[in-house]
């Protein structure tokens, strides 16, 4: 393969154990691509610790749209930051729970203030912020 560096890695049996049972159930067919993986996520997490570096990524929310004015909360904090959110996915979960899930791009800081506003609306029951990357520097 052209442009690939191999090299060796000293690592205890039992780590290698453990790392094996983890690229099973991750099904992964190589130990390398599971490392690649692995390397890949902690370049992104470090992406996300500068913040103005460019990234993308989701922020998703599970609410209980009968809270009092959350949802025009939640439609107003959106709309303050539409530069940010790319597109917004909303399902009707049951009578009275929603999730929506948005997709984002843009600075980390500009990101995780919009997710983090999100997030700690009163009536956000759950909420997670997942940090991708554009792939320009992975
Ligand atoms: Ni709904």
């Amino acid at each position: 393969m052209d442009g690939v560096s191999r090299f060796s890695v000293s690592i205890p049996h039992d780590l290698l154990g453990k790392f094996d049972m983890y690229l099973k159930e991750k099904r992964y067919q190589t130990r390398s691509e599971g490392i690649r993986d692995l390397m890949r996520n902690a370049l992104i997490a470090e992406e996300w610790d500068d913040p103005a570096a460019e990234v993308m990524g989701t922020i998703s929310i599970v609410y209980d749209h009968h809270t009092r004015e959350l949802d025009e909360k939640l439609k107003e904090i959106q709309h303050a930051h539409y530069e940010g959110i790319i597109s917004t996915t909303h399902v009707h979960v049951d009578h009275h729970n929603c999730f929506e899930v948005m997709l984002v791009r843009g600075r980390a800081d500009a990101i995780r203030k919009i997710g983090n506003m999100l997030i700690s609306a009163r009536g956000v029951k759950v909420g997670r912020i997942t940090l991708l990357s554009t792939g320009k520097n992975i």
